[in-house]
């Protein structure tokens, strides 16, 4: 039975003010680079454990205040950033951070969590309550799909009921005004399919009114062209355990909250909803892509096939289901590809197992990975960190700069290097065969090897790291041997597509056709991989800077792999000069990853049509004040929209991207560089500005280590850039 840790709670009223002692919260390391706030229990303990600049910094504590000596040119800039940027390092090498914006994972495993019956401990309790007070937009008090985004039924209706079950009354200002907000958009009934879908599991929405998800996908042969192991992993991952959920229509108990939620959540009577006509009814504000009439076709039909289901094929397919969830939780530590999956994982392992089961301690150990406690409160993250992503360009922030040769920095990157050492992942999964997955033996993972997956980018980008952080650093140990650096060359040149250009995960399995069955209506292109310049420039980059110190190792693949690579990113390349980012905003972003590409085989801006093309887009956008800011709303309508303001990290984007092409004009890059100096503090760092990146079109999600890691790296270019042009041009 539910319930005692989810009594109801005496709200305080100021959510400005933090809801437990932020004294008492520290972040905590494993050792292999997963990170984990603990809250300490008591005062003793506190002033045992002292706080850390990391878990000040993070948590919007004063750190002590060590003013840096003004910087005079670019470079001490870089420096200064450096200076800060080293005192959040962690202990193991790398750098902790807030991996947040996305609305809809609180939800998840809040509903994951009661519907298990697994605890949350008081202060985080406390904690995701006050983030949500906090995070309600102003003006209706709703919440959208993201931090940034405008309210939807998604975010508010689900997010009202993580408030609920973490014990907030229903006349709490908070739940009034979003109760109004919610109506207004049409009721919890106008909630997007993955919101139908929590909503069922917690039995405040009923399973008739969810478009059907047959298990019995699972049990289709190779041969069919849709068979899901052709799917975008993350769709499939996600998929797996909603069809197992849905396949059983297993709903958990009611109880008075739940029946007290039904009347809360819609504005008719709960009873009399037709449910079949709710499956396709979807919030205006909610619909990114609307159903295909083919997808609506085939809803049809197998609405039909629900009502006839084959009893033993049922229980195959929900075998066959549960099998693959087993295993993505052995392949990768409980973590899960993400923790949407994760979550209903969980709760298809407390269904079949119960809670006394290993898998539910698992799960219950491994939740606390995505749980970030941040100025405003507690929220969930987007994975459980994204510490190889940050460490890779920190390494080549400081190298390139030529900060890396500086004695003071030389603790801090062979501290990295040990990181990079730890987190590459050396096996193939344990389960590779069943559940489709591609080879990981030789990758770098996007956050901690825990987690285990391969990203193509990410192995480009930690064998880059590497690389130049034992080649580049004096007297470095080298502590990734030749072997397992070509073993990240074995998985780079396996993971690119016959077209030339490299996808996320895997290899493009699928056809474009596929997202004319994307059932999520709330993100864009989600169905099958497809190639994005950023992934593809990251591989070959890579292999341009291994071949330098391996030359003759798969000489000829490697070769042709930079050239088809190249090919590909001419294609992608958009009339108008830029190229479209997918996960971070957006055409500045993929941009300076093209032009990097483009420079590996001497295109610039003197003898490139294409790379002239680009600094002509890019330049266009360069703002009076110098800085360039484009806001995520460019992913969603596929132009370049302007932000209201200047971004630093977006100007430290374009300004790489223009010294990648060797743009002949001091002018514009000198303009750049003074506007990001003009936003430096007094102590070296550089304040929060928009959020950096995006997922899947829709949602933006944060990068907040990228104000200093692209800002040092684009100072310390800048700065000898702009010398070498001085000297060419015979200018002081
Ligand atoms: C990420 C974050 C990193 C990102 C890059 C490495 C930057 C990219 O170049 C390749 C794709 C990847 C690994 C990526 C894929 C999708 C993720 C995992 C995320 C944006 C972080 C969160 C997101 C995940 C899908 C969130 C869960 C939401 C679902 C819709 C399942």
């Amino acid at each position: 039975q539910i319930s005692p840790f989810y009594h109801p709670v005496d709200v305080p009223d100021d959510s400005t003010i933090p809801f437990t002692d932020y004294s008492r919260w520290r972040l905590t390391l494993s050792g292999n680079g997963d990170h984990r706030w603990k809250y300490l229990s008591t005062e003793e303990e506190a002033q045992a454990w002292p706080q850390t600049d990391v878990d000040k910094y993070w948590l919007g504590l004063p750190l002590p205040k060590t003013p840096s000596p003004p910087a005079k040119d670019a470079l001490s800039s870089a420096r200064n950033g450096l200076r800060y940027l080293k005192r959040l390092q962690s202990e193991d090498g790398h750098w902790a951070g807030e991996y947040g914006g996305p609305m809809f994972l609180l939800p998840g495993v809040v509903i994951g969590s009661y519907v298990t019956g697994m605890p949350f401990r008081e202060e985080e309790r406390l904690e995701v309550i006050r983030y949500l007070i906090n995070l309600a937009h102003l003006e209706d008090g709703g919440w959208g799909l993201h931090i940034e985004g405008p309210s939807t039924v998604f975010g508010t209706a689900l997010n009202y009921c993580v408030l609920r079950i973490l014990g907030v009354s229903t006349e709490h200002p908070t739940c009034v005004k979003a109760r109004a907000t919610l109506h207004k958009l049409g009721g919890a009934g106008a909630a997007p399919s993955w919101g139908k879908f929590w909503l069922s599991v917690l039995n405040v929405y009923d399973w008739d009114g969810c478009n059907p998800i047959p298990p019995e996908l699972w049990l289709l042969p190779d041969w069919v062209p849709f068979q899901p192991h052709k799917w975008w992993i993350h769709c499939r991952m996600v998929y797996i355990p909603m069809s197992y959920l849905y396949g059983y229509k297993w709903q958990v108990e009611e109880n008075d909250l739940i029946r007290s939620l039904r009347q809360e959540l819609y504005s008719e009577d709960y009873y009399r909803i037709d449910w079949p006509a709710q499956r396709n009814n979807i919030a205006k504000p909610d619909l990114y892509v609307a159903h295909s009439f083919v997808l609506d076709g085939l809803y049809s039909v197998l609405g039909v096939y629900e009502q006839c289901a084959i009893p033993p094929i049922r229980s195959m397919a929900l075998k066959e289901a549960y099998k693959l969830i087993c295993m993505e939780d052995e392949n990768t530590n409980y973590q899960g590809l993400a923790p949407v999956s994760k979550v209903m994982n969980m709760v298809c392992r407390f269904v079949e197992e119960g809670t006394e089961s290993e898998a539910y301690r698992e799960h219950m150990r491994t939740r606390d990975d995505f749980m970030w406690i941040g100025p405003e409160g507690m929220r969930m993250t987007g994975t459980n960190g994204s510490q190889l992503w940050d460490i890779a360009f920190i390494a080549q922030a400081v190298v390139e700069s030529g900060l890396g040769e500086e004695e003071e920095n030389r603790e801090c990157l062979v501290n990295m290097l040990k990181w990079l050492d730890r987190n590459q992942i050396r096996e193939n999964p344990k389960h590779q065969v069943a559940p489709h997955r591609h080879a990981t033996k030789g990758a770098w993972p996007f956050s901690t090897a825990t987690q285990g997956y391969t990203v193509s980018d990410c192995t480009g980008e930690g064998m880059k790291a590497v690389l130049y952080l034992q080649n580049h650093v004096k007297n470095a140990p080298q502590l990734v041997s030749e072997r397992r650096i070509c073993d990240a060359v074995d998985i780079i040149l396996g993971i690119q597509n016959p077209d030339g250009g490299f996808a996320s995960y895997e290899l493009v399995r699928g056809y474009k056709w596929f997202e004319y069955l994307n059932p999520a209506e709330v993100f864009g292109d989600i169905m099958t991989e497809h190639n994005y310049p950023e992934c593809t420039t990251s591989a070959i980059t890579a292999l341009a800077i291994f071949r330098k110190y391996y030359p003759n190792y798969r000489k000829v693949d490697i070769e042709h792999c930079i050239r088809t690579a190249v090919d590909w990113l001419h294609v992608a390349q958009k009339p108008e000069g830029g190229w479209y980012g997918s996960w971070g905003i957006c055409f500045t972003y993929a941009t300076q990853f093209a032009l990097e590409s483009l420079s590996l085989v001497g295109e610039t801006y003197a003898t490139s049509e294409s790379a002239r093309r680009a600094c002509k887009f890019l330049l266009s956008k360069q703002r009076e004040d110098g800085g360039w800011g484009e806001s995520w709303k460019s992913c969603e309508d596929l132009v370049y929209v302007e932000h209201e303001k200047t971004q630093v990290v977006q100007t430290a984007w374009a300004t790489m991207a223009l010294i990648y092409a060797e743009y002949p004009e001091p002018e514009p890059i000198e303009r750049a560089v003074k506007m990001v100096m003009s936003r430096q503090l007094l102590d070296g760092s550089w304040p929060q500005e928009s959020l950096e990146g995006i997922f899947n079109k829709t949602v933006t999600i944060a990068y907040p280590l990228f104000k200093f890691s692209f800002t040092i790296w684009m100072l310390g270019k800048a700065h000898s850039h702009l010398a070498k042009l001085r000297a060419t041009k015979g200018v002081n």
